[in-house]
């Protein structure tokens, strides 16, 4: 069994449009994730978060389940269309605070620690079609007012706030391959977004600093992901085009709050269309996060591309490909969940190492780590031995990690239960438990009990 230091933080994550439903219940404003998903042909199967694993009504029972797990913490997102239906202060909906006050109550009534994140992809429409969402410039004020409202109202209780959630996917799913809502199409517009979710960030960090942190306390970070690049062969010319991979990803968002700028091979590469921080900005944003959040889910190989890349990868996995220059790849004898992500254990070390080395050592939290499998449910089981191989794997590399002085902290499963898989509609299983979408019922799937006795056993 593996041995994790006696403080280490355990638990699972969620976010509201995955897993709440109730979209149009009690007062809530609809979000850009419902818009998108009226959209002939954008998710699959044409589904939609209308009920989802209607969590909104199942708060009791869902807790319950997270007791049975023997987790310490739950990460799950504020719906800011619910709270705010047209995005504002202005118009507060106090049915959806009950809502989110009721959960953070049976919470802690159950000893199970609150990590709430302010932003996980479903932006008020309203902000979307007034200020043009995260491109707009208003945007990231309107964030700040959001967030202040939020601690304000939960802050007594909540003491782990994440401001954002991957804003990388944000700019790239989002504004460049337009996978994702609000389902813009740019090469221009993701670094454009990509500028404004920092500065919302830092903006609301800004708010919790001066206005609630002297006397609640509570920490309060941003949620980057980022897949490893392993250089496709020794030569010094892969060697830099895997370094540039892991800059174009997580160093455009973890510099500016780490080292005060974006990198210099962005700012070389993209010229003006990557848009520059003033140094208010930069002091603003440096410094900006208490812990690191990490999203980590796969592994690619990284080469030069020379000029060369193929039609196929103008916008491949890591980004947009040309304005890297590099030629993503992977290992045909590599495991692949039912997402086609290979599952490289060893990559999650090497990039816990990279972060550690790059940005002083920072406390890391893995905010999400996980896999979808096509599972079956017979006779009440779910033989998902797959992805306790999964866990046991990355978690070694984890232990690992740590062993060689990572200041990693804790480590959150992506995710609690099957939900709305984005773009994927109900069609990839990411829970670990096991979601019935005609009954909505919930079944421990195995890798379940065999992360509450992990827990047990630390
Ligand atoms: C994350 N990619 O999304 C999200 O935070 C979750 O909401 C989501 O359910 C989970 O991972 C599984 O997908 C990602 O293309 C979506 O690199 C796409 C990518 C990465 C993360």
């Amino acid at each position: 069994m593996l041995q994790f230091p006696k403080d280490f933080l355990w638990g699972t994550a969620t976010s509201s449009y995955q897993i709440e439903g109730a979209n149009k219940t009690d007062g809530k404003g609809p979000s850009i994730w419902d818009a998108f998903c009226q959209i002939p042909g954008k998710i699959s199967n044409n589904e939609n978060g209308d009920t989802a694993c209607d969590h909104y009504h199942k708060v009791v029972e869902d807790v319950q389940m997270m007791k049975a797990l023997n987790i310490k913490a739950y990460r799950f997102s504020i719906s800011w269309p619910r709270i705010l239906p047209d995005g504002k202060v202005t118009k507060i909906n106090e049915k959806g605070i009950d809502f989110y006050n009721h959960l953070i109550d049976t919470l802690l009534k159950n000893e199970i620690t609150p990590w709430v994140t302010l932003y996980h992809w479903d932006l008020p429409l309203a902000l979307q079609l007034e200020y043009d969402g995260w491109t707009g410039e208003k945007i990231s004020d309107l964030f700040a007012d959001y967030a202040d409202l939020c601690f304000s109202r939960f802050g007594d209780r909540v003491k782990n706030w994440i401001t954002i959630n991957e804003p990388w996917v944000v700019a790239i799913l989002g504004y460049g391959q337009g996978v994702f809502a609000p389902g813009r199409i740019s090469n221009i517009e993701p670094y454009v977004a990509g500028h404004q979710l920092l500065l919302a960030h830092a903006k609301a960090v800004q708010v919790f600093r001066t206005k609630y942190q002297p006397t609640q306390g509570g920490q309060i970070g941003i949620t980057n992901n980022c897949d490893w690049r392993e250089p496709a062969s020794d030569s010094d010319a892969d060697k830099k085009a895997a370094t540039r991979a892991l800059e174009f990803f997580l160093g455009w968002f973890a510099d500016p709050i780490y080292k005060g700028d974006y990198p210099k091979c962005m700012k070389e590469r993209l010229g003006e269309r990557l848009p520059a921080f003033t140094p208010e900005e930069k002091t603003m944003l440096l410094h900006s996060s208490d812990f690191f959040g990490l999203n980590h889910y796969t592994t690619m190989y990284a080469a030069e591309a020379s000029g060369n890349l193929g039609k196929t990868n103008t916008y491949g996995n890591g980004g947009m490909s040309e304005d890297q220059d590099v030629i993503l790849s992977s290992d045909p004898k590599w495991e692949y969940t039912s997402m086609r992500w290979a599952v490289v254990p060893w990559g999650c070390r090497k990039l816990l190492q990279w972060i550690a080395n790059r940005y002083d050592n920072p406390p890391i939290y893995i905010t999400e780590n996980g896999c979808s499998y096509n599972d079956n449910l017979e006779n009440g089981i779910c033989a998902d031995e797959k992805r306790t191989a999964f866990f046991k794997g990355y978690l070694t590399e984890c232990n690992a990690a740590i062993q060689q002085g990572v200041n990693l902290k804790g480590y959150f499963i992506w995710s609690l239960m099957d939900n709305f898989e984005w773009a994927s509609g109900y069609s990839k299983r990411f829970g670990i438990h096991y979601v019935d979408f005609e009954t909505l019922e919930r079944t421990p799937k195995d890798s379940a009990r065999w992360y509450a006795e992990l827990i047990a056993n630390q």
